[in-house]
């Protein structure tokens, strides 16, 4: 059966699979680095491209093929490529879709290394970047300039989940001929299809929901078009950042409860969000799903559900956050998202404690800031260990 035709949760078991001559319900790990010939004409044709058959895992495995397959039908890309980390996804993107000369515009809450990367990196060859408060697109046209190249969107945004509107974003990628790049980790491919919405390129960190177990570290890079898979491609190859069959394996495992676990996720996380908002200690709370979201309508607009990263600013600050972190037992003290146990971080102590406070400021990373990461666990026990933890704040 073509999963083309399927809904969304049936493709999740079925996108990609491999049919084997003994039946394997489960997609193999073909854990080999390199592949046999049948013959040195089967070997030419494979080099010339006119063969499918696999030469060596850099450039291809069966597994990793299939894992794939599977993400760019869940995405409706024309296909995709898997990557050895989200930054390994990011650093293809950049190095197959920017060159010396060019100008990309991102989101100023971009996750940190993506935009370090740039600014420390990419512009030693000669990229420029501008980051912007995308949230509103005005930002955005401001900032183009004649060599602008790329708009390069991250929504919801971590930690701040702002959410920049897609397809205005894309109406004006288009008018200035730039490509429209978007990192969809915090929604995942079942809250949010930005190919929908006009993306000519989605990557996602499958380290988070896609995986959804935190014992994998993994990237994806889906591309609209075959004229970008064949750009995006390539570079991969040539950077060597491929995943490795095993991992594909674990991720292939993964991704047949996506739906259930952001469905989960989700429903425990309005829940937490409407406990928070009510909470004395707090002085707001961020969750795309609250009206008092400065971008609910949009959210509610483009992204099927909510999600479930939290974010809120104890009124205590710094001190609080701490204290908050020592306090808490069911929640892991852990940076990452995603999976099914429920992390805590506390960024002006943890992810971000060396960045100057006016830098934190810029990025709306306050002291009394937290990022919440729900799980599938039961949600009033998650209620309960925040309350005991809030009490000593
Ligand atoms: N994009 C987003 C939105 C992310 O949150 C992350 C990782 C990446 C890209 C990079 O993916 P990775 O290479 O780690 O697979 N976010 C992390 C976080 O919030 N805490 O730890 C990692």
């Amino acid at each position: 059966m073509d999963s083309k035709n399927l809904q969304f949760n049936s493709k999740l078991i079925h996108s990609g699979a491999i049919k084997d001559k003994f039946g394997s319900v489960n997609v193999p790990i073909y854990q080999t680095s390199t592949f046999a010939f049948e013959s040195a004409e089967e070997g030419e044709k494979c080099f010339l491209g006119e063969s499918s058959g696999y030469i060596y895992t850099r450039l291809g495995n069966p597994t990793i093929k299939s894992l794939e397959r599977c993400i760019a039908d869940l995405c409706g890309g024309f296909d995709a490529v898997a990557v050895s980390s989200g930054m390994a996804a990011v650093n293809t993107i950049y190095m197959a879709l920017l060159s010396k000369g060019d100008h990309m515009i991102s989101t100023a809450a971009v996750y940190g290394p993506s935009r370090g990367v740039m600014e420390d990196h990419w512009s030693r060859f000669g990229v420029e970047s501008t980051y912007v408060d995308t949230t509103n697109l005005e930002n955005i046209k401001k900032a183009i300039k004649p060599n602008t190249k790329m708009l390069f969107l991250e929504t919801p945004a971590n930690p701040t989940l702002d959410i920049t509107d897609i397809a205005g974003a894309s109406k004006i990628a288009k008018e200035h001929g730039l490509v429209l790049v978007v990192d969809n980790t915090f929604a995942s491919p079942v809250l949010q299809k930005p190919f929908e919405l006009g993306a000519d390129v989605v990557f996602h960190s499958m380290t988070k929901y896609i995986n959804g177990h935190a014992d994998v570290v993994a990237g994806i890079v889906v591309a609209k078009t075959e004229e970008l898979y064949k750009k995006l491609r390539p570079m991969m190859i040539s950077l060597g950042c491929n995943m490795d069959p095993h991992q594909a394996f674990l991720v292939l495992r993964g991704v047949k409860t996506l739906g259930i676990r952001v469905e989960r996720a989700q429903e425990n996380a309005a829940k937490i969000a409407d406990y928070l908002e009510k909470h004395p200690k707090i002085e707001w709370v961020r969750y795309p799903g609250l009206k008092s979201h400065p971008q609910h309508e949009i959210a509610k607009k483009q992204m099927s559900g909510f999600g479930s990263m939290i974010s809120f600013e104890l009124k205590g600050g710094f001190e609080s956050g701490k204290t908050l972190m020592n306090n808490v037992h069911l929640a892991a003290l852990a940076v990452s998202l995603g999976g099914v146990e429920t992390l805590i971080e506390h960024p002006a102590s943890m992810t971000h404690s060396k960045v100057s406070k006016e830098n934190k400021l810029k990025a709306n990373i306050t002291e009394g800031l937290v990022r919440y990461a729900v799980g599938i666990e039961d949600v009033n026990d998650l209620i309960a260990d925040l309350e005991q933890g809030l009490a000593k704040c």
